[in-house]
This record gives C-alpha cells, sequence and structure tokens, in this order.
C-alpha cells in the first residue's frame, strides 16, 4: 500500500516525507519520486510487547512517495503521472503557515490550492478519457461487443461527471465498473487526505484541531474518499530529533495529545480502508495491514500462505482484553478467548492466534 504526497511547490512535502519515513533525501530538481516507509505508530502493540517482552517487535507500515511538486506542466511529463498513477491515496499538503522566507503563489489559501490542484487531477483524468473515448469509437465501428459497449458507457459517465467538476472518486459505481475502472489509474479517483502544514503557535494543540474548519476545508473533507488533518511541519521536525520523554515533554509544552504525524498516518490508514490485526508471542509481537473486512482465512495467509491452505480455526481476542488478562491461558479460562472460524471478519486490534494443519 503505498500513497503519494503531492502538492504545490514548496508547501513542506519533502519535510513532511523526511519525518514521516526519517530517510535521509537530497534535494533535486528531477521529478522521480522518493520512496520511503514509515512505521505506524500502535500503542496497543507497545503495551502488548510490554506483557510479552518478545525478542522482536515489528509494526506496520505505509510506503509513501514524495513527488516533485504537481501542476499541469508536471504531469504532462509521463514518468511523473505514472508515478503518481502507481499509488494507492493521495496525500495533498497545503500550505498553510505564514512565512516570507518560503515563496508561495499569492496569499497562503489552502482551499484555493486544494481545488486548484484537484483541478489539475481532473483535467489529466480528462484527457485520459478523452483518448480512450476516441479509440472505443472506432472500435465500436469495427465490431460491436456488449463489454466494449459497457466500456463506452462508463467513459461517458466518467467524463461527464469530470466536465461537472467533480472528481471520479465521488463517483458511486457498481463494482463491475469500479474493476473496469481500475486499470485506468485516475488520479482524481483515489482517495485523497488533505494535510494542512499550519504555522508554529503557543497554543498549537488547538490550533490544530481547529485548523480544518478554519482554512475552510471541512466541506471537501467530508465528501466521499476524503479526509483531512493538520500538522506542523517545523514542530514535527523537531519533535522526530527527540527520544521518547523529551518528545512527550515537549507534546504537553504545546498542549498536544499525541504527534501530528501519529494522527497523520492513522487517517491515511483510514483513508485506505485498511485495520491491523495483531499476533503475539515470546519470539515476536507483530503489527498486520489488511483491508476492512477481512476473512479470518485470509487474514491468515497475510501471515502466510500456508497459514491459509491449513487453516482449522482462529483463536481471537481484543487486544485490550488480552491486556487485562495478563496471559492467554488467563484469557482462556475466562472465556475471553474466542475459537473463529474461516469467514470471522477480523477486526482492528484483534490479537489473532491461527490454528492450522500444516
Ligand atoms: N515556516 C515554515 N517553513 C516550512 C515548513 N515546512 C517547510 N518549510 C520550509 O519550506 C521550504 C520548502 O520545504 P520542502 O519540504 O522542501 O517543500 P516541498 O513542498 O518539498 O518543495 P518542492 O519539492 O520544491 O515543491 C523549506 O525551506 C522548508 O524549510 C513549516 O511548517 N513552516
Ligand atoms: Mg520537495
Amino acid at each position: 500500500m503505498k500513497s503519494g504526497i503531492i502538492g504545490l511547490p514548496q508547501v513542506g512535502k519533502t519535510s513532511l516525507f523526511t519525518i514521516l519515513t526519517k530517510a535521509h533525501v537530497e534535494t533535486h530538481g528531477g521529478r522521480e519520486a522518493h520512496i520511503g516507509v514509515a512505521r505506524v505508530p500502535d500503542e496497543r502493540l507497545d503495551k502488548l510487547a510490554a506483557l510479552y517482552n518478545p525478542r522482536k517487535t515489528i509494526h506496520a507500515s505505509i510506503e509513501y512517495a514524495d513527488v516533485a511538486a504537481i501542476g499541469q506542466e508536471a504531469l504532462k511529463d509521463t514518468a511523473y503521472a505514472t508515478a503518481l498513477r502507481n499509488v494507492d491515496a493521495l496525500v495533498h499538503v497545503l500550505r498553510a503557515f505564514e512565512d516570507p522566507a518560503v515563496p508561495h503563489v499569492g496569499a497562503v489559501d489552502p482551499a484555493r490550492d486544494a481545488r486548484n490542484v484537484e483541478f489539475d487531477l481532473m483535467v489529466n483524468d480528462l484527457g485520459q478519457i478523452e483518448k480512450r473515448l476516441e479509440r472505443l469509437v472506432k472500435d465500436l465501428k469495427k465490431m460491436r461487443s456488449p463489454e466494449l459497449e459497457k466500456e463506452h458507457e462508463l467513459m461517458v459517465k466518467s467524463k461527464e461527471q469530470l466536465e461537472r467538476e467533480r472528481p471520479l472518486r465521488e463517483l458511486e459505481l457498481v463494482p463491475e465498473d469500479r474493476k473496469r475502472l481500475r486499470g485506468f489509474m485516475f488520479l482524481s479517483q483515489k482517495p485523497i487526505l488533505y494535510v494542512l502544514n499550519v504555522g508554529e503557535s503557543t497554543d498549537l494543540g488547538s490550533d490544530l484541531e481547529r485548523a480544518v474548519e478554519k482554512f475552510g476545508l471541512q466541506e471537501i473533507a467530508s465528501r466521499p474518499n476524503a479526509g483531512a488533518t493538520a500538522i506542523c511541519g517545523k514542530v514535527e521536525a523537531e519533535l522526530a530529533e527527540m527520544d521518547d520523554a523529551s518528545a512527550a515533554e515537549f507534546l504537553s509544552s504545546y498542549n498536544l495529545k499525541e504527534s501530528g504525524l501519529v494522527r497523520l498516518i492513522r487517517k491515511t490508514y483510514e483513508l485506505m480502508g485498511l485495520i491491523s490485526f495483531l499476533t503475539v508471542g515470546e519470539d515476536e509481537c507483530r503489527a498486520w495491514t489488511v483491508p476492512r473486512g477481512t476473512r479470518a482465512v485470509e487474514a491468515a495467509g497475510a501471515i502466510h500462505t500456508d497459514l491459509e491452505k491449513h487453516f482449522i480455526r482462529a483463536e481471537v481476542i481484543h487486544w485490550d482484553a488480552l491486556l487485562e488478562a495478563g496471559s492467554e491461558a488467563n484469557a482462556r479460562a475466562r472465556g475471553t478467548l474466542r475459537l473463529e472460524g474461516k469467514d470471522y471478519v477480523v477486526k482492528d486490534g484483534d490479537v489473532v492466534h491461527v490454528r492450522h494443519s500444516g
């Protein structure tokens, strides 16, 4: 699962990427994307690891790609557009900080920037659709086929959506059409998380909470497959350099409950429809990423294909019940450890132990 960090020039994309992935990147003029992996912070896993004291603790992760500034020109570059099409979700960094030393086109207005970039994404998709439609019309003249006709209908519907200036992510589609559209990897169809990069302030905690409303993003953030959050890049960059104890003190001095990165990663996760389940043991405690709605047998497959093949049952307990019981044996005695079959839908925070015959 990969997210692409997009945004106008000099809004703080690379800074965000660097603190998310702790990667050290060189600033560059080219349009190639930097790829990095962010560890998904998980308090549940940390608490279970404190109980089990395993040799290894492995967090879930999300890949982020940092690409050059977006615009009509950049999108004409095939390599650039392809890098963006290949991501599963977009993280759109919006400038909300004031700083005369960092240039920005016009006054700071994140809602306007969000609309403008959305427009560029839609123009790019529209170009693709028009090309495909031309081809389809030619092919349909040669030979009529139900599949081509369905695709034609879908392309017309998508084109109309874009001409109304609505992104494809807001289009309601039946599963077959969703599948037909998937191969095109349209940019305006990708789920999008708007990230306001706000300036430093003394009451950053409540400023961050109010930012989405203050900058007029509630409306676009409440649309289908969209979300919004705020961070302060400057503060996050300082936090990233600290050990846990100093970071906690620093956060409370700003009236912050958690780092903005934690919230941002969690929001990316939600937006992509992902959840984590956990496995525990003396050897390893680990968080695994699966799509919401995953069945127990598929979750087993995420761990190892053999576990899926030889799946018998899953022992399941919610993480906090396990923590409260103190051990699986206690939980079993209390009856809070359940046996579930193949079709059980795994929930976020479930601790799963797969029984298998392999
Ligand atoms: N004041 C302030 N400056 C910031 C903040 N975030 C980034 N900057 C500065 O803005 C400039 C651009 O930051 P980058 O992270 O490189 O921005 P970018 O979006 O990757 O820029 P391009 O890739 O060139 O489009 C740098 O000088 C940063 O130090 C912030 O939160 N506050
Ligand atoms: Mg950059």
